[in-house]
């Protein structure tokens, strides 16, 4: 059954505004929120709030008569520690928070392959290996799927952090044709994220069925998901790129460019 009202928060980004259309048929009403504007709410199935994740109170308010959330707002790049402190640490335990107070019982987390990001290239994992955050970026979202795990363990509230790859109109080089996710598949794993029963916590992999993909996906199997698409119809376009220098850590980490940034001083 569709969800009443459906939080979506990220909306003014790139994927909640890919997501703002896509979304409408899982809720009969969608609230969209970000920091930033958005375009105005287009019909009565949809609510605009603008809210910072960083002010507590605000999140409450966002939060009220909502039946679940799909939470993309935040930090999306490597930045300073206190910048991610903001929009990511602090506004997932506003969410969370917020959850709990209000009752609402399923949460879709946007994770990030740079959880995993200083694992190589050639290694293979599973939902199960120890993370290894590739920055401030991939440790917020790290922390993210511990307070996930702790408000099922201590409250009950059930979430799916999706561990996404790279979800673009196409993957832009070539460490993406590894780790692309197209909308549509974005789409259905947000689908089976918030209507199968009983997820607990689970972690799942945000990729297309990418021919060399690095991470066995069976969380996503559980979920019912089969990703329908591919970047192997990029191939061609990506490989008349430049090659990549084998000491470039785009070709040498998961996490890519991502291992490399920072110091921030
Ligand atoms: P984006 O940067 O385009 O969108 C994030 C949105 O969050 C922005 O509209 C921004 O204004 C908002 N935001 C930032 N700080 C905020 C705050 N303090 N309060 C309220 N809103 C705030 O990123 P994108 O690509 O749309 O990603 C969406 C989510 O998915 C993010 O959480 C990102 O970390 C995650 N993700 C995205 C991937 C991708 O390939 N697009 C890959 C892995 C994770
Ligand atoms: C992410 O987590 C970022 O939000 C996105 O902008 C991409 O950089 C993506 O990872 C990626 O690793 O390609």
């Amino acid at each position: 059954a569709p969800v009443e009202r459906l939080l979506l928060t990220g909306a003014a980004g790139g994927l909640g505004k890919v997501l703002r259309d896509r979304l409408k048929p899982f809720a009969k009403v969608v609230r969209l929120s970000d920091i930033a504007d958005m375009a105005p709410a287009r019909d009565a199935s949809e609510e605009v709030v603008v809210c910072n994740l960083a002010d507590k109170g605000a999140v409450d308010a966002l939060v009220a008569g909502c039946d679940a959330i799909v939470h993309l707002g935040g930090v999306s790049v490597e930045r300073p520690f206190e910048e991610i402190l903001e929009g990511n640490i602090k506004g997932i335990f506003h969410i969370y928070e917020a959850a709990r107070r209000h009752g609402v019982g399923r949460v879709v987390f946007a994770s990030s392959n740079h959880v995993i990001g200083f694992y190589k290239q050639d290694e293979k994992l599973d939902n199960t290996v120890a993370r290894r955050p590739d920055g401030y970026y991939g440790l917020s979202k790290s922390f993210g799927e511990d307070m996930a795990q702790f408000y099922f363990d201590r409250y009950g509230i059930e979430t799916v952090s999706i561990r996404i790859g790279s979800s673009f109109p196409e993957p832009a080089n070539r460490r993406m044709m590894s780790t692309w996710l197209s909308y549509r598949d974005l789409t259905t794993l947000i689908e089976k994220s918030l209507f199968t029963p009983g997820v607990k916590h689970t972690v799942v992999y945000g990729a297309s069925a990418n021919r060399d993909v690095w991470w066995d996906n069976a969380g996503a199997a559980v979920l019912g998901f089969v990703p329908q698409d591919s970047s192997e119809v990029f191939r061609d376009k990506v490989e008349a790129q430049p090659p990549v220098a084998p000491t470039d850590p785009n070709a040498i980490y998961q996490g890519g460019a991502f291992t490399a940034q920072g110091p921030f001083e």
